[in-house]
């Protein structure tokens, strides 16, 4: 199993299409081309992915699916990767949050087994823990590999 944990949110973290384009659409065409948001960092990192259709401006629909897509409740997913024989031992979930803060849950009940703390880890998590060689591997925000 590879469990994800997500945050989430009640509200969307960006304001409604209509408040966006109203401050950033400067030729009064109805969309927002790159050009005009270069005053917000948020949209100039993003401008990319928000403009789904590739044309070089974002419309209502397509800042909606994204502003939508920010709303979700708090929440952790278990994908089957497959898997043989007895696998009863070793059936726990590992997750990991910022400081590197590890969580051993019990996938079933979400009993929490054990909690502890990656060494010198002070950063962002947000790949799924990796085990190989009877050790779990966690990659942080940056690319330091924590080992336990
Ligand atoms: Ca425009
Ligand atoms: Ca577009």
């Amino acid at each position: 199993m590879v469990y994800v944990s997500a945050p989430g949110s009640d509200e969307p973290s960006v304001p409604p299409a209509q408040l966006m384009v109203k401050q950033f659409d400067t030729n009064g065409d109805g969309l927002v081309q790159r050009d005009e948001v270069k005053s917000d960092a948020f949209l100039t990192e993003h401008f990319g992915y928000i403009d789904a259709s590739g044309d070089g401006a974002v419309d209502l629909q397509e800042y909606n699916y994204v502003r939508n897509a920010g709303a979700s409740g708090y929440g952790l997913t278990a994908i089957r990767i497959g898997g043989a024989g007895d696998r009863t031992a070793t059936n726990v979930a590992y997750m990991v949050k910022t400081g590197g803060i590890v969580t051993v849950l019990d996938p079933v009940t979400g009993e929490i087994l054990k909690t502890g703390r990656i060494e010198k880890a002070i950063e962002e998590y947000f790949s799924s823990p990796v085990a190989a060689g009877g050790k779990l591997f966690f990659v942080s925000e940056s690319g330091k590999v924590g080992v336990v």
